[in-house]
């Protein structure tokens, strides 16, 4: 079956959906080809913390109603080492708060937006593939839905299907460069029902390895243990996690801890990547399919949704005013708040973790960084500016 859209989007994570939604309400046709079933993607657990550019942009599109009902505004974080808890107000140093409201909830509040203006969404569509995209002729995809081939003709493509994606993957090797840098640890993440330790986020380094005591509410809990590549959810009882958990805490964290049964469990590597450029030709990359950031600077959702808004700019301009200006700067735009949110994402990881081949210098270079950083307000307005999330370009 053939099929045509004005922008056919690769991806049903909160890159593709969000676009999806702001493209629709300009008037832009849209489809979205989605690999895994709808409860696939809500069954996924992932980011919790909104930047306020995320909240704003939520609000502007009218996406923030249940956001504003049921999510947590943090004005503060606290990060824990050598025994102390210290708090860092990033309200009181950036001027700006953070949000606790899942990445599930944000995925499922898009798919209800969408699913009420009747757009349409292609979920287990497989074998994705994309033709056309830069030789200036109509792109258009290919992909199989219930085994049988179709075609979904387009002006542009969007890539918004995450690390693993095809869309990257599609590009000539000699049009496009990629940083990475991988590291020798990843996180066990543990969702239970058990109030948090703390009333904010408690980010903590130890000897032992980095801890994350984070939240989706005040009865449920989202909690990380930097753990070893090789470690398997399965040699992780929940027992053993919370043990090790305390073990990790400060003093006043570590007593709060009520153990409790795990509803989820899993472990993800930790990678920092960018792919440059993001533009090629009608193909463009958004969101965790163009970059990838360490977990502990809470910047990867943030990420994908300050894409979105650029890419959804340049295609609203182009369709309205038949003006490229804003296509042509999307890729430099969005890589620069990009390598922006790498730096900080890299600096948090340096800072709060273990590093397995770390020498005596760089383990002292580490305690003096916390230290300054627990005695200095101005080491704890650039960390605070830095979290609540830079302010996007013009
Ligand atoms: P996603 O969410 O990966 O969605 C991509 C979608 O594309 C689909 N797909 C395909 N569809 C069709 N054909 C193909 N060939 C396809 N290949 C893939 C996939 O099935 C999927 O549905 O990317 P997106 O939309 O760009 O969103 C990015 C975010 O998911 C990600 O950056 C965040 O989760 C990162 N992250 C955090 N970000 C924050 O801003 N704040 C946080 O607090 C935060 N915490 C986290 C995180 C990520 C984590 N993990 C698991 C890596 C904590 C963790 C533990
Ligand atoms: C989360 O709640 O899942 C979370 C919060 C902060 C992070 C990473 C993950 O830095």
């Amino acid at each position: 079956m053939q099929q045509s859209t004005q922008v056919a989007i690769i991806g049903a994570g909160p890159s593709g959906l969000l676009l999806g939604h702001l493209l629709a309400r300009a008037g832009i046709h849209n489809v979205i080809l989605e690999r895994h079933s709808a409860e696939h993607v809500l069954g996924r657990v992932r980011a919790g913390i909104l930047e306020r550019t995320t909240v704003d942009l939520l609000d502007q599109a009218g996406l923030a109603e249940r956001l504003h009902r049921e999510s947590l505004v943090h004005d503060g974080i606290y990060i824990a080492f050598d025994g102390q808890r210290q708090h860092i107000d990033l309200k009181g140093l950036s001027g700006h708060a953070v949000v606790v409201y899942g990445q599930t909830e944000i995925t499922r509040d898009l798919m209800s937006a969408r699913a009420a203006a009747g757009l349409v969404t292609h979920y287990e569509a497989s074998g994705v593939a994309l033709h056309d995209f830069q030789n200036g002729q109509k792109p258009w995809l290919s992909y199989l839905r219930q085994g049988k081939p179709q075609e979904l003709h387009c002006d542009f493509i969007a890539g918004c299907d995450g690390f693993h994606g095809v869309a990257r993957h599609s590009v000539p090797p000699d049009a496009i460069r990629t940083f990475e840098r991988t590291y020798p640890f990843g996180w066990l993440g543990v969702l239970a029902d058990t109030p948090p330790v703390a009333p904010e986020l408690v980010y903590a380094q130890h000897p032992r390895g980095f801890a994350l005591c984070s939240m989706r509410s005040k009865t449920r809990s989202r909690c990380y243990l930097q753990c070893s590549l090789t470690d398997s959810v399965e040699q992780w009882s929940d027992e053993l996690f919370w043990a090790e958990l305390r073990s990790r805490l400060d003093p006043v964290s570590a007593a709060a801890l009520q153990p409790a049964p795990s509803i989820e469990k899993s472990i993800a590597p930790l990678r920092s990547f960018v792919a440059e450029p993001m533009r090629f030709g009608k193909l463009f990359l958004a969101g965790d399919a163009a970059h990838i950031v360490p977990p502990t600077g809470a910047k990867g959702l943030n990420l994908a949704v300050s894409d979105v808004r650029y890419l959804a700019e340049g295609l609203i301009e182009h369709f309205r005013e038949r003006s490229r200006v804003g296509l042509d700067h999307y890729s430099a735009r969005a890589l620069r708040r990009v390598w922006r949110a790498e730096r900080f994402s890299w600096a948090m990881t340096r800072l709060l973790h273990s590093f397995p081949d770390q020498g005596s210098f760089d383990h002292k270079l580490q305690q003096a960084e916390l230290d300054y950083l627990f005695s200095s307000r101005a080491a704890q307005t650039a960390l605070a500016e830095n979290y609540v999330g830079l302010a996007l370009d013009a």
